[in-house]
């Protein structure tokens, strides 16, 4: 299976390289993608150095699958050229979420979906995956009503350029800023650029990504992203109405159950999700389960996962091997 890898100098491209190895998928040929300042640079993989190769010279190869993570623009302008020589793309930006015809995927849910024509297939934002994954088997038992959630995001969901200012400001060196303000000591309420609704997209993100995957529409949710420094994964306090009630064990039962979750929840002994314990494990982590007894049929939770992997570079992984362990893409 030849394999390529857009963005592969990038943070989440960095991490795909790390589950490619540890999923051990079939790949005979390994294409990393780089910006044409990288082309000829070497990447080592499972123990071999392999050059960056420029975009076009990666779609000659003709791909059976390419995992992107080089920002909408370089998606929006690469990912149909791929598509059109027979390459299936997995696509880690936000270029083609929202797209009638294009899947958004979390393998655990909604892979099933998944057809041969489909030649674009769109990764959702990572606080979505991690949220949609924690809450899906609640949403079939129950019926998800309206969501409330707060974020306390990874510089990392940045980039380099973040996790460096932090790095910065932390040994009070004044240069270069990927956020407004500092970020050391600091958390910001600005996840990505404000919409006119007062909404960053980060948060309407979590809006719109959430009603498609679960397919209803009529699910109320609000957001507030926030960006906080911390390196290992995003936390969400989410505050979840259902249409039907239900009994705190049975919750639990049904959280422990779902693919991909663990539960971390015993405050006899302070066990909860954390960014430094959920940082490097692929696992969508959920704690502080407790009744919300200001208004009936509600939950609150905690829920915690490594954004570059569940958030990101796992979950396209995993597309990709459900369309190998499917054939949905062979050889
Ligand atoms: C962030 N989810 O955390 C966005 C993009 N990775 O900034």
């Amino acid at each position: 299976m030849k394999i390529a890898v857009v963005g592969v100098t990038g943070m989440v491209g960095q991490v795909m390289l790390k589950v490619l190895e540890e999923e051990n998928l079939p790949v005979t040929e390994l294409i990393l993608v780089a910006s044409s300042k990288s082309v000829g640079k070497e990447i080592i993989f499972k123990e071999k150095a392999l050059k960056c190769v420029s975009m076009e010279d990666a779609i000659a190869k003709k791909p059976h699958i390419a995992l992107f993570s080089a920002g909408g623009d370089v998606s929006k302008e690469f990912a149909p050229k791929f598509a059109e020589v027979g390459t299936t793309v997995i696509d880690n930006s936000s270029a083609f979420r929202m797209d009638q015809d294009k899947p958004l995927v979390i393998p655990e849910i909604n892979a099933d979906q998944l057809k041969p024509s489909d030649k674009i297939i769109a990764n959702p934002n990572c606080s979505t995956i991690q949220m949609v994954l924690a809450l899906s088997g609640l949403h079939t038992k129950y019926q998800i009503k309206r969501l409330v959630i707060s974020t306390y995001q990874s510089i990392t969901g940045t980039g380099v350029a973040a996790v460096q200012q932090l790095q910065n400001e932390a040994a009070g060196i004044k240069d270069k800023m990927a956020y407004p303000y500092p970020i050391h000591e600091n958390a910001l309420p600005h996840c990505d650029v404000f919409e006119e609704n007062g909404y960053t997209k980060e948060e309407m993100k979590l809006v719109r990504e959430t009603q498609k995957i679960l397919g209803d529409r009529s699910i109320a949710v609000t957001a507030t992203a926030v960006r906080i420094p911390v390196m290992g994964g995003h936390s969400e306090s989410v505050n979840v109405e259902f249409e039907q009630d239900f009994e705190i064990n049975e919750v639990r039962k049904i959280l422990s159950e779902t693919a991909g979750v663990t539960v971390q929840d015993n405050t006899d002994v302070n066990l909860y999700p954390m960014p430094l314990t959920a940082h490097g494990k692929n696992d969508v982590f959920v704690g502080r389960i407790r009744r919300d007894h200001s208004q009936e049929k509600t939950l609150n939770m905690w829920i915690v996962a490594d954004n570059l992997r569940k958030g990101a570079a796992t979950n396209a992984v995993q597309i990709a091997s459900y369309l190998i362990a499917n054939e949905l893409v062979t050889s």
